[in-house]
């Protein structure tokens, strides 16, 4: 199967590390979405994955879609759940900023971005405020909550200096061979 993304996004790197904890046969496509005239995905985004003639258009069917493939559970709690779509809100607002402001946007000035940065730091306030996984057993909220807060580091968009779970949960990650192995460029 085809995954396509960049190596910089987060939510590409989550489905590289279920990929690469499955044992399944995949590769990765590189694909640069801003610039390609016509990437094959409706949405416009990155992850998309194929496998024959299934096409998945976001990262959250993939990743259950890699799990279960490979005979593993995606996310059966419902709490998990609603931590892995905090995860999402956040890297989701995180992002929209981000490329509002390399299109030109003054997004401190507009009430709705000024709205998006109040919603990171609710969300991160209360992704801090959640148990930590122990080393070497994280779950798929753990990861994607890894991913976006690395993400948020790397691109310099939050601070997590006022989250210590935060911090710590970065470092639990980094006892992991998969979330090491997909780290952005430096
Ligand atoms: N809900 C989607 C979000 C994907 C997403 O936002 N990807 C970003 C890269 S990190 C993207 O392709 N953005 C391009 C754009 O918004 O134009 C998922 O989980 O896969």
């Amino acid at each position: 199967m085809k995954l396509f993304g960049s190596f910089t996004s987060p939510y590409v790197r989550h489905c590289r590390i279920a990929l690469m904890q499955s044992g399944l046969d995949w590769e990765m496509v590189e694909l640069d979405i801003h610039t390609s005239k016509d990437p094959g995905t409706p949405t416009l985004r990155v992850p998309f994955l194929e496998d024959g003639a299934l096409k998945l258009t976001d990262s959250t069917p993939i990743v259950k879609y890699v799990r279960e493939k490979s005979g593993d559970v995606f996310i059966p709690d419902a709490a998990d759940l609603d931590r892995y779509c905090l995860a999402n809100t956040l890297l989701d607002a995180a992002i929209n900023l981000f490329l509002l402001e390399r299109s030109g946007l003054d997004i401190n000035t507009n009430v709705y971005t000024r709205r998006q940065q109040q919603r990171i730091e609710l969300v991160l306030k209360e992704l801090d405020s959640a148990p930590l996984p122990k080393s070497g057993q994280l779950g798929d909220a753990d990861y994607r909550v890894a991913v976006g807060v690395a993400w948020g580091q790397f691109r310099n968009r939050f601070s997590i200096d006022a989250h210590p779970n935060l911090q710590q949960l970065l470092q639990i990650a980094g006892d992991d061979a998969t979330f090491v192995a997909t780290a952005p460029p430096a």
